[in-house]
């Protein structure tokens, strides 16, 4: 009398046992090259928006696709590669490892750092942070290029773009600002100094300002590294990370000028712990939405109760204005943001 129903059962069964041995042998998932998420019907990307430690991320758009690149977060010596992350709607990623590694990069040995990526001429160039460098040492910031977004990135100068320690401020943690005008600015900088320098056409050195200068400091109040910049109705918004980036406090504060060489007045702090989400949410990057107003916040944060310092993880929440285009502080969300397909 039963048979009916265990036979179905059986079926449903045999079926699941066959999706799942078909799931097993998709190219995505044996391709080591290209690492693809499961299919998934959530609303919402959840945070962290991927697994893995990952900080300092780096959200940007490349044609229909988000991406964001972030430094693989480990102890120095172990930083010796970068992964990449794309989304078609910053809910579903799919993880593209070892885009760039210093087997490719010859000067570079250990703690390469947050990268900035720029799509130009048909072209990508990731900007990169190597060795840690101190006064006299070889290292600084690097400059990578590829053909497609995930690479393989390969060395583009045979050397670093920014090898010296100017105005006080440690070659690292670089962002490649585009104006208005079309002209690329290399924003960048450590322990607590800030530097912008007019990059030249091709990316291989700079040009510079008329007053003769090469490389002008605009730090503002507070800054510490980091740095991150956009512009929303004729404004320049300028943004950095605040605090020691191995401890709770470390966040994002920001000021508000008509010009990307400043001067900035700090405005306040819109990003950092929460006690009920996490601690030291920083390092961030911004994603506008092409011809929406329509704005995310891409950065990293610790788990509670977590005390290593490099268990940091990629999230993404959302980024709002007031009336008079400030800034308002950041939610920060275990459920992440909702699905956004880009047209
Ligand atoms: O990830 C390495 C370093 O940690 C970055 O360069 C800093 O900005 C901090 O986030």
């Amino acid at each position: 009398m039963h048979k009916p129903l265990l036979s179905a059962a059986l079926a449903a069964l045999l079926l699941a046992h066959g999706a799942a041995a078909q799931q097993k042998t998709t190219p995505a998932a044996t391709n080591p090259k290209t690492t693809k998420a499961a299919p998934t019907t959530k609303d919402r990307a959840g945070n962290p928006v991927f697994p893995g430690w990952y900080a300092d991320p780096e959200g940007i758009i490349f044609g229909n696709r988000y991406w964001i690149y972030p430094t693989y977060s480990a102890p120095f010596d172990e930083q010796v590669f970068m992964d990449a992350f794309s989304s078609p709607d910053l809910v579903t990623w799919t993880k593209h490892p070892r885009i760039v590694d210093t087997t490719r990069i010859k000067w570079a040995r250990r703690a390469m750092w947050a990268p900035a990526v720029v799509g130009k001429g048909g072209k990508y160039y990731l900007f990169f942070g190597a060795n840690d460098v101190h006064e006299g040492e070889v290292g600084g910031i690097g400059v990578a290029v590829a053909d497609r977004p995930e690479g393989p990135f390969t060395d583009y100068l045979g050397k670093p773009l920014v090898g010296q320690i100017h105005n006080g401020a440690q070659p690292i943690d670089q962002f490649v600002f585009r104006d208005a005008d079309g002209q690329y600015y290399l924003v960048y900088g450590g322990w607590s100094h800030c530097n912008i320098a007019r990059l030249n056409d091709d990316f291989t050195g700079f040009t510079p300002f008329p007053d003769g200068q090469t490389f002008r400091e605009i730090t503002p109040q507070g800054y510490v590294e980091g740095p991150f910049m956009f512009i929303r109705e004729g404004k320049y918004y300028f943004m950095w990370s605040e605090g020691d980036w191995g401890g709770p406090h470390y966040s994002v504060a920001y000021a508000v000028a008509d010009s990307p060489l400043g001067p900035f007045k700090r405005m306040g702090k819109i990003l950092q712990q929460d006690p009920k989400v996490a601690t030291g949410a920083g390092h961030h990057s911004v994603i506008q939405v092409p011809g929406k107003d329509l704005w995310y916040v891409v950065y990293h944060r610790r788990p509670l109760g977590e005390t290593d310092p490099n268990h940091r993880v990629t999230c993404v929440d959302r980024l709002y204005f007031d009336e008079g285009g400030l800034i308002r502080p950041v939610r920060i969300t275990k459920e992440g943001v909702g699905r956004q397909p880009l047209e």
